[in-house]
């Protein structure tokens, strides 16, 4: 089987083909990234040579090359994780989330469908269903809770769903979504809150938590999330929509809180800053479809995942501290600054 993975120089992309290299070693792995500033090589660099997996340095939206790249790989499944996934950038300048994130979205569909009708799984996000007031915890978000976006970011990825799903209805291109929660785990970018957290606490930096942290996420350790796609791409009923989330649900502040404690710092370093325009209050994630159909169930309770999270920031400097000393020193200032 030959599988492409697009956008596998970032975090959940990179998780997953390690995933895939490790359970299936007869599957080649494609990996097509752009390497934005969210991508990085040093992630892939222990499998580069693995004659089972290649890397190509590629936009998704790049249609001519796109098509190379098909002709020349052949694949069987193509799994869509390229995007521009952080919520506050998007607030900065949507613009290029509507260029990854739809129209991406559609080259790589278009090319599904020249090359042979090639199952699609598209790697979308809770963040689809809008948010959940905080006083109905008994509220969750499944299949069929309407589409109500808050961000460009959310937008966007809401935007490339409906055409996920026009391109199954319309041309009958074997398609399948995923909409998961947050996840946590080794190789996020800096930028979300988890990593952001830990390094700053680590650096003795201030931790600049939005509004007054109340807002909840419901957090799923990233292999969970690799295994709930493995799933779907090899079991999940084409045409169909799986949610997939642990119900772990906690207000950004615990979060904070439990990071500074584990690390032995001063709760004195929590700055309350200006809250992010439109932030969501809560997304809760019903997984009672992905857990009846297929079997998933989330294995990693939080309080593990949330350990060795720290422990793979704590144990790979090498992988953190270059990307913090370079462009996403002046994205620091810009966003925290004065905020
Ligand atoms: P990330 O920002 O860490 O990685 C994105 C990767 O896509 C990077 O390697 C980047 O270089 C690449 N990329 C961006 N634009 C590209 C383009 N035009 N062509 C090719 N490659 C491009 O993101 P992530 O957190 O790993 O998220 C992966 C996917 O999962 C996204 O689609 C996101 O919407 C979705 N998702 C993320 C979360 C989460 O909590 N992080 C939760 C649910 C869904
Ligand atoms: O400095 C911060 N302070 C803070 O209070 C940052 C970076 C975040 N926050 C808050 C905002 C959110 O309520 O923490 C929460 C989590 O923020 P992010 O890590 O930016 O994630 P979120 O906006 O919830 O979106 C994430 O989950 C869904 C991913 O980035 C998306 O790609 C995914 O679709």
């Amino acid at each position: 089987m030959n599988i492409v993975v697009t956008g596998g120089a970032g975090f959940i992309g990179s998780n997953f083909i390690f995933h895939l290299l490790k359970k299936y070693p007869e599957y080649r792995v494609i990996c097509v990234d752009k390497l934005t500033y969210a991508g990085n090589l040093s992630t892939l660099a222990p499998i580069m040579n693995n004659p089972n997996f290649k890397f190509y340095k590629l936009d998704i939206c790049d249609r001519e090359n796109i098509y190379k790249m098909f002709e020349e790989e052949h694949p069987d499944v193509v799994v869509n994780f390229a995007a521009e996934s952080h919520v506050d950038r998007s607030i900065e300048d949507p613009s290029i989330f509507l260029q990854t994130n739809i129209i991406g979205t559609s080259v790589l569909m278009d090319a599904c469908r020249k090359y042979g009708n090639i199952r699609y799984h598209q790697v979308s996000t809770d963040e689809v269903y809008g948010d959940l007031p905080l006083d109905r915890p008994d509220l969750f978000f499944t299949e069929e809770t309407p589409i109500h976006t808050s961000s460009p970011y959310s937008s966007s990825k809401a935007g490339a769903d409906l055409l996920v799903q026009a391109y199954h209805r319309t041309f009958n291109l074997p398609t399948t979504i995923s909409r998961c929660s947050n996840n946590y785990g080794p190789y996020q970018f800096p930028e979300k809150l988890i990593p952001l957290m830990i390094i700053n606490c680590l650096n003795n930096k201030p931790l600049p938590v939005y509004g007054k942290g109340l807002n909840v996420r419901d957090w799923l350790y990233v292999e969970d999330h690799c295994k709930a796609i493995d799933l779907i791409i090899h079991k999940g009923k084409i045409g169909e929509i799986y949610n997939v989330g642990g119900h772990n649900e906690m207000t950004n502040i615990d979060i904070v809180k439990l990071i500074v404690n584990k690390l032995g710092k001063s709760e004195d370093l929590i700055t309350y800053v200006t809250d992010r325009k439109g932030h969501d209050l809560r997304y809760a994630i019903d997984p009672t479809k992905i857990s009846n159909e297929l079997g998933w169930l989330p294995e990693t309770k939080f309080k593990d995942g949330i350990e060795k999270t720290i422990d793979w920031y704590l144990n790979n400097k090498d992988w953190w501290e270059p990307i913090i000393s370079g462009e996403y020193m002046n994205y620091y200032e810009k966003m925290y600054s004065n905020r």
